[in-house]
Protein backbone atom coordinates (compact mmCIF):
# COMPACT_ATOMS: atom_id res chain seq x y z
CA UNK A 1 0.00 0.00 0.00
CA UNK A 2 1.44 3.40 -0.88
CA UNK A 3 0.91 6.11 1.75
CA UNK A 4 1.05 9.91 0.85
CA UNK A 5 -0.16 13.27 2.85
CA UNK A 6 -0.73 16.21 1.07
CA UNK A 7 2.39 17.99 -0.14
CA UNK A 8 4.56 15.29 0.98
CA UNK A 9 4.82 12.91 -1.65
CA UNK A 10 8.86 12.40 -2.27
CA UNK A 11 7.91 11.33 -5.89
CA UNK A 12 4.76 11.47 -7.85
CA UNK A 13 2.44 7.95 -7.05
CA UNK A 14 0.46 7.64 -10.52
CA UNK A 15 -3.59 6.83 -10.39
CA UNK A 16 -2.71 2.88 -12.34
CA UNK A 17 0.48 2.13 -9.91
CA UNK A 18 -1.69 3.59 -6.79
CA UNK A 19 -4.37 1.26 -8.09
CA UNK A 20 -2.64 -1.71 -8.22
CA UNK A 21 -0.65 -1.23 -5.33
CA UNK A 22 -3.93 -0.93 -3.36
CA UNK A 23 -4.74 -4.77 -4.50
CA UNK A 24 -7.85 -2.97 -6.89
CA UNK A 25 -8.78 -5.43 -9.31
CA UNK A 26 -7.23 -5.60 -12.90
CA UNK A 27 -10.45 -4.91 -14.68
CA UNK A 28 -11.48 -2.17 -12.62
CA UNK A 29 -8.22 -0.61 -12.57
CA UNK A 30 -8.92 -0.48 -16.39
CA UNK A 31 -11.96 1.06 -16.40
CA UNK A 32 -10.43 3.47 -14.09
CA UNK A 33 -7.64 4.29 -15.98
CA UNK A 34 -10.22 4.31 -19.60
CA UNK A 35 -12.09 7.48 -17.76
CA UNK A 36 -8.70 9.18 -16.69
CA UNK A 37 -8.08 8.83 -20.59
CA UNK A 38 -11.17 9.86 -21.55
CA UNK A 39 -11.06 12.82 -19.62
CA UNK A 40 -8.09 14.29 -21.63
CA UNK A 41 -10.13 14.51 -24.49
CA UNK A 42 -13.06 15.69 -22.54
CA UNK A 43 -10.85 18.45 -20.56
CA UNK A 44 -9.89 19.31 -24.40
CA UNK A 45 -13.32 19.35 -25.77
CA UNK A 46 -14.20 22.34 -22.70
CA UNK A 47 -11.40 24.22 -23.40
CA UNK A 48 -11.64 24.53 -27.32
CA UNK A 49 -14.79 22.71 -28.00
CA UNK A 50 -18.34 23.93 -29.60
CA UNK A 51 -20.24 26.11 -27.37
CA UNK A 52 -23.15 25.69 -29.31
CA UNK A 53 -26.58 23.66 -28.62
CA UNK A 54 -26.15 20.12 -30.60
CA UNK A 55 -29.78 20.37 -31.71
CA UNK A 56 -31.00 17.02 -29.67
CA UNK A 57 -32.58 16.97 -26.90
CA UNK A 58 -32.51 14.32 -23.94
CA UNK A 59 -34.83 12.46 -22.57
CA UNK A 60 -35.85 15.15 -19.90
CA UNK A 61 -36.35 17.70 -23.15
CA UNK A 62 -33.36 19.35 -21.96
CA UNK A 63 -31.39 21.10 -24.84
CA UNK A 64 -28.04 18.79 -25.05
CA UNK A 65 -25.16 20.99 -25.44
CA UNK A 66 -22.82 20.12 -28.13
CA UNK A 67 -20.42 19.13 -25.10
CA UNK A 68 -22.49 16.91 -23.52
CA UNK A 69 -22.59 14.57 -26.98
CA UNK A 70 -18.79 14.49 -27.59
CA UNK A 71 -18.37 13.76 -23.71
CA UNK A 72 -20.86 11.01 -23.69
CA UNK A 73 -19.35 9.58 -27.39
CA UNK A 74 -16.05 10.18 -25.85
CA UNK A 75 -16.67 7.61 -22.46
CA UNK A 76 -18.93 5.36 -24.31
CA UNK A 77 -15.86 5.29 -27.14
CA UNK A 78 -13.25 4.26 -24.66
CA UNK A 79 -15.01 1.70 -22.18
CA UNK A 80 -16.68 -0.07 -25.45
CA UNK A 81 -13.67 -2.35 -26.75
CA UNK A 82 -12.38 -2.38 -23.47
CA UNK A 83 -13.36 -5.91 -22.89
CA UNK A 84 -14.74 -5.07 -19.14
CA UNK A 85 -17.65 -3.46 -19.44
CA UNK A 86 -20.98 -5.54 -19.38
CA UNK A 87 -23.54 -2.77 -19.52
CA UNK A 88 -23.46 0.87 -19.88
CA UNK A 89 -25.93 3.68 -18.57
CA UNK A 90 -25.86 7.07 -19.76
CA UNK A 91 -27.24 10.39 -18.39
CA UNK A 92 -27.35 11.67 -22.00
CA UNK A 93 -28.76 8.30 -23.16
CA UNK A 94 -32.63 6.57 -23.46
CA UNK A 95 -31.22 3.11 -23.58
CA UNK A 96 -28.82 1.13 -22.04
CA UNK A 97 -26.18 0.33 -23.84
CA UNK A 98 -25.21 -3.76 -24.18
CA UNK A 99 -21.33 -4.65 -24.53
CA UNK A 100 -20.75 -7.83 -26.37
CA UNK A 101 -17.88 -7.10 -28.08
CA UNK A 102 -15.53 -8.30 -27.75
CA UNK A 103 -16.65 -10.37 -24.67
CA UNK A 104 -19.05 -9.62 -21.99
CA UNK A 105 -16.96 -7.54 -19.56
CA UNK A 106 -17.87 -7.90 -15.74
CA UNK A 107 -18.31 -4.22 -14.65
CA UNK A 108 -21.05 -2.22 -15.45
CA UNK A 109 -21.44 1.83 -15.26
CA UNK A 110 -24.10 4.39 -15.05
CA UNK A 111 -22.55 7.77 -15.66
CA UNK A 112 -22.97 11.50 -15.75
CA UNK A 113 -20.54 12.75 -18.87
CA UNK A 114 -20.67 16.09 -18.27
CA UNK A 115 -22.63 17.18 -15.41
CA UNK A 116 -23.29 20.87 -14.48
CA UNK A 117 -23.53 21.92 -18.38
CA UNK A 118 -25.77 25.17 -18.15
CA UNK A 119 -22.31 26.32 -16.41
CA UNK A 120 -20.29 25.57 -19.51
CA UNK A 121 -21.12 29.09 -20.86
CA UNK A 122 -20.37 30.94 -18.05
CA UNK A 123 -17.02 28.94 -17.79
CA UNK A 124 -17.73 27.29 -13.91
CA UNK A 125 -16.90 24.36 -13.23
CA UNK A 126 -18.41 20.83 -14.44
CA UNK A 127 -17.32 16.95 -14.08
CA UNK A 128 -17.72 14.02 -15.15
CA UNK A 129 -19.28 11.01 -12.53
CA UNK A 130 -19.12 7.69 -12.70
CA UNK A 131 -20.92 4.61 -10.56
CA UNK A 132 -19.48 1.10 -10.97
CA UNK A 133 -21.14 -2.15 -10.21
CA UNK A 134 -20.09 -5.83 -10.35
CA UNK A 135 -21.99 -7.88 -13.15
CA UNK A 136 -24.70 -6.51 -15.18
CA UNK A 137 -27.36 -4.36 -13.81
CA UNK A 138 -26.99 -1.02 -12.49
CA UNK A 139 -30.77 -0.65 -11.71
CA UNK A 140 -29.80 -1.72 -8.11
CA UNK A 141 -29.00 0.08 -4.70
CA UNK A 142 -26.10 2.19 -4.61
CA UNK A 143 -25.10 0.41 -1.63
CA UNK A 144 -23.72 -2.44 -4.07
CA UNK A 145 -21.50 0.12 -6.15
CA UNK A 146 -17.88 -1.62 -5.97
CA UNK A 147 -16.61 1.88 -6.77
CA UNK A 148 -17.26 5.39 -7.56
CA UNK A 149 -15.79 8.90 -8.74
CA UNK A 150 -15.80 12.42 -10.60
CA UNK A 151 -13.36 14.03 -12.70
CA UNK A 152 -13.67 17.69 -12.32
CA UNK A 153 -12.54 19.84 -14.47
CA UNK A 154 -12.05 23.47 -12.71
CA UNK A 155 -9.10 25.52 -13.30
CA UNK A 156 -7.14 22.28 -12.13
CA UNK A 157 -8.24 18.84 -13.22
CA UNK A 158 -8.86 16.42 -10.59
CA UNK A 159 -10.40 12.72 -10.07
CA UNK A 160 -11.77 12.05 -6.64
CA UNK A 161 -12.28 7.95 -6.39
CA UNK A 162 -12.90 5.26 -3.99
CA UNK A 163 -13.23 1.48 -4.22
CA UNK A 164 -14.74 0.81 -1.47
CA UNK A 165 -11.21 1.51 0.43
CA UNK A 166 -11.29 5.07 1.35
CA UNK A 167 -11.39 8.66 -0.63
CA UNK A 168 -8.40 10.11 -2.58
CA UNK A 169 -7.37 12.45 -4.68
CA UNK A 170 -5.39 12.75 -7.93
CA UNK A 171 -4.73 15.39 -10.16
CA UNK A 172 -3.52 16.29 -13.66
CA UNK A 173 -0.38 16.49 -14.33
CA UNK A 174 1.68 18.35 -17.71
CA UNK A 175 2.12 15.11 -19.32
CA UNK A 176 -2.22 15.14 -18.72
CA UNK A 177 -1.87 11.71 -16.24
CA UNK A 178 -3.35 11.51 -13.03
CA UNK A 179 -0.83 12.05 -9.93
CA UNK A 180 -1.68 11.24 -6.38
CA UNK A 181 -2.46 14.33 -4.34
CA UNK A 182 -3.72 12.94 -1.13
CA UNK A 183 -5.38 9.74 -0.07
CA UNK A 184 -8.19 8.92 2.67
CA UNK A 185 -9.89 12.06 2.50
CA UNK A 186 -12.53 12.23 6.05
CA UNK A 187 -14.84 14.99 6.92
CA UNK A 188 -14.94 16.31 10.16
CA UNK A 189 -16.37 18.56 12.64
CA UNK A 190 -19.38 20.86 13.42
CA UNK A 191 -20.43 22.07 9.62
CA UNK A 192 -19.26 25.36 8.34
CA UNK A 193 -20.36 25.29 4.94
CA UNK A 194 -23.80 24.88 3.21
CA UNK A 195 -24.97 24.67 -0.55
CA UNK A 196 -28.42 24.74 -1.01
CA UNK A 197 -29.89 23.85 -4.66
CA UNK A 198 -33.34 24.40 -5.56
CA UNK A 199 -35.91 27.58 -5.13
CA UNK A 200 -36.07 28.64 -1.73
CA UNK A 201 -39.66 29.97 -2.07
CA UNK A 202 -40.14 26.56 -2.84
CA UNK A 203 -38.81 24.61 -0.05
CA UNK A 204 -40.79 22.66 2.17
CA UNK A 205 -40.89 23.12 6.13
CA UNK A 206 -38.81 21.18 7.31
CA UNK A 207 -36.00 22.22 4.41
CA UNK A 208 -36.63 25.80 5.25
CA UNK A 209 -36.35 25.14 9.27
CA UNK A 210 -32.89 23.43 8.92
CA UNK A 211 -31.99 26.31 6.38
CA UNK A 212 -32.79 28.42 8.84
CA UNK A 213 -30.84 26.74 11.44
CA UNK A 214 -27.51 26.33 9.49
CA UNK A 215 -27.78 30.28 8.69
CA UNK A 216 -28.43 31.25 12.77
CA UNK A 217 -25.71 29.18 13.31
CA UNK A 218 -23.08 31.24 11.46
CA UNK A 219 -22.90 28.43 8.55
CA UNK A 220 -21.07 29.97 5.40
CA UNK A 221 -23.22 29.81 1.81
CA UNK A 222 -21.03 28.23 -0.92
CA UNK A 223 -22.93 26.84 -3.62
CA UNK A 224 -21.42 26.84 -7.20
CA UNK A 225 -24.25 25.41 -9.04
CA UNK A 226 -22.58 22.82 -10.00
CA UNK A 227 -22.61 19.24 -8.33
CA UNK A 228 -19.55 18.21 -8.59
CA UNK A 229 -17.65 21.13 -7.41
CA UNK A 230 -19.97 21.31 -4.86
CA UNK A 231 -19.32 17.99 -3.42
CA UNK A 232 -16.00 18.33 -4.19
CA UNK A 233 -15.80 21.59 -2.15
CA UNK A 234 -17.24 19.41 0.98
CA UNK A 235 -14.72 16.50 0.51
CA UNK A 236 -11.28 18.70 0.20
CA UNK A 237 -12.15 21.25 2.76
CA UNK A 238 -13.35 17.96 4.52
CA UNK A 239 -16.54 19.63 5.85
CA UNK A 240 -20.22 21.05 4.74
CA UNK A 241 -23.06 20.31 3.55
CA UNK A 242 -24.54 20.01 -0.08
CA UNK A 243 -28.68 19.55 -0.20
CA UNK A 244 -31.26 19.87 -3.22
CA UNK A 245 -34.31 18.61 -1.30
CA UNK A 246 -37.69 17.50 -2.28
CA UNK A 247 -39.54 20.89 -3.36
CA UNK A 248 -43.26 22.13 -3.36
CA UNK A 249 -43.79 21.76 -6.91
CA UNK A 250 -41.60 18.61 -7.52
CA UNK A 251 -41.33 16.22 -4.48
CA UNK A 252 -38.58 13.71 -6.05
CA UNK A 253 -36.19 16.75 -6.37
CA UNK A 254 -33.94 17.02 -9.36
CA UNK A 255 -30.79 14.85 -8.88
CA UNK A 256 -30.74 11.79 -10.95
CA UNK A 257 -30.26 8.42 -8.39
CA UNK A 258 -28.35 6.70 -10.40
CA UNK A 259 -25.90 8.93 -12.24
CA UNK A 260 -25.64 11.80 -9.70
CA UNK A 261 -26.62 10.88 -6.01
CA UNK A 262 -25.24 7.26 -6.11
CA UNK A 263 -21.74 7.82 -7.15
CA UNK A 264 -21.41 10.80 -4.79
CA UNK A 265 -22.95 9.11 -1.72
CA UNK A 266 -21.20 6.16 -2.14
CA UNK A 267 -17.52 8.74 -2.04
CA UNK A 268 -19.26 10.69 0.59
CA UNK A 269 -19.98 7.25 2.76
CA UNK A 270 -16.57 6.27 2.38
CA UNK A 271 -15.36 9.68 3.62
CA UNK A 272 -16.67 9.20 6.90
CA UNK A 273 -20.13 11.74 6.06
CA UNK A 274 -23.83 10.65 5.04
CA UNK A 275 -25.89 11.15 2.14
CA UNK A 276 -29.67 11.04 2.86
CA UNK A 277 -33.18 11.75 0.78
CA UNK A 278 -34.37 13.11 3.90
CA UNK A 279 -36.12 9.95 5.11
CA UNK A 280 -33.75 7.40 4.27
CA UNK A 281 -29.97 6.52 3.06
CA UNK A 282 -29.32 7.36 -0.56
CA UNK A 283 -27.67 4.19 -1.13
CA UNK A 284 -30.53 1.81 0.36
CA UNK A 285 -32.92 3.50 -2.47
CA UNK A 286 -34.33 0.73 -4.89
CA UNK A 287 -34.54 2.51 -8.24
CA UNK A 288 -37.58 1.08 -10.46
CA UNK A 289 -35.97 3.19 -13.44
CA UNK A 290 -32.88 4.23 -14.88
CA UNK A 291 -33.97 8.11 -15.10
CA UNK A 292 -35.20 8.36 -11.04
CA UNK A 293 -34.85 11.52 -9.16
CA UNK A 294 -34.63 12.00 -5.39
CA UNK A 295 -34.18 14.82 -2.75
CA UNK A 296 -30.41 14.98 -1.39
CA UNK A 297 -28.75 16.21 1.91
CA UNK A 298 -25.34 15.01 1.65
CA UNK A 299 -22.33 15.72 3.48
CA UNK A 300 -21.16 15.06 7.56
CA UNK A 301 -23.24 13.05 9.15
CA UNK A 302 -24.37 15.03 11.89
CA UNK A 303 -25.76 17.81 9.27
CA UNK A 304 -27.61 15.04 7.57
CA UNK A 305 -29.07 13.74 10.92
CA UNK A 306 -30.62 17.21 11.56
CA UNK A 307 -31.89 17.58 8.19
CA UNK A 308 -33.79 14.46 8.46
CA UNK A 309 -34.92 15.50 12.27
CA UNK A 310 -36.25 18.79 11.09
CA UNK A 311 -38.16 17.04 8.19
CA UNK A 312 -39.21 14.01 10.47
CA UNK A 313 -40.26 17.04 13.07
CA UNK A 314 -42.25 18.94 10.26
CA UNK A 315 -43.48 16.59 7.83
CA UNK A 316 -43.60 13.16 9.33
P1 LIG B 1 -27.11 21.25 -14.58
O1 LIG B 1 -28.60 21.33 -14.62
O2 LIG B 1 -26.42 22.52 -14.94
O3 LIG B 1 -26.56 20.06 -15.35
O4 LIG B 1 -28.09 17.86 -12.25
C1 LIG B 1 -27.52 18.86 -12.89
C2 LIG B 1 -27.20 20.12 -12.13
O5 LIG B 1 -26.69 21.04 -13.02
C3 LIG B 1 -26.21 19.94 -10.96
O6 LIG B 1 -24.89 19.88 -11.36
C4 LIG B 1 -26.51 21.11 -10.06
O7 LIG B 1 -26.20 20.90 -8.71
C5 LIG B 1 -27.98 21.32 -10.27
O8 LIG B 1 -28.34 20.68 -11.50
C6 LIG B 1 -28.31 22.79 -10.32
O9 LIG B 1 -29.68 22.95 -10.45
P2 LIG B 1 -30.40 24.39 -10.49
O10 LIG B 1 -30.15 24.89 -11.88
O11 LIG B 1 -31.82 24.10 -10.20
O12 LIG B 1 -29.74 25.24 -9.44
Amino acid sequence: MVSAERGQTKFQINLRRYLRESGVDRDLTRIICEIANASKYIINAIRTGDLGVAGTSNLYGEQQLALDVLSDRIIQKRLMYSGVIAKMASEEMDEIIEVTVPTNGRYSIAFDPLDGSSLVDVNLAVGTIISIYEGDNVLQPGRNQVAALYVLYGPRTTMVVSTGNGVHEFAMNQLMEFDLVQENIRLDGPVKIYSPGGLRSKYTEGTEKFARSLEESGTKLRYSGGFVPDINQILIKRNGIFMYPHLKDSPEGKLRVLYELNPMAFLIEQAGGAASDGKQRILDIQPDNFHQRAPVFIGTKEAVALAEQYIREEEG
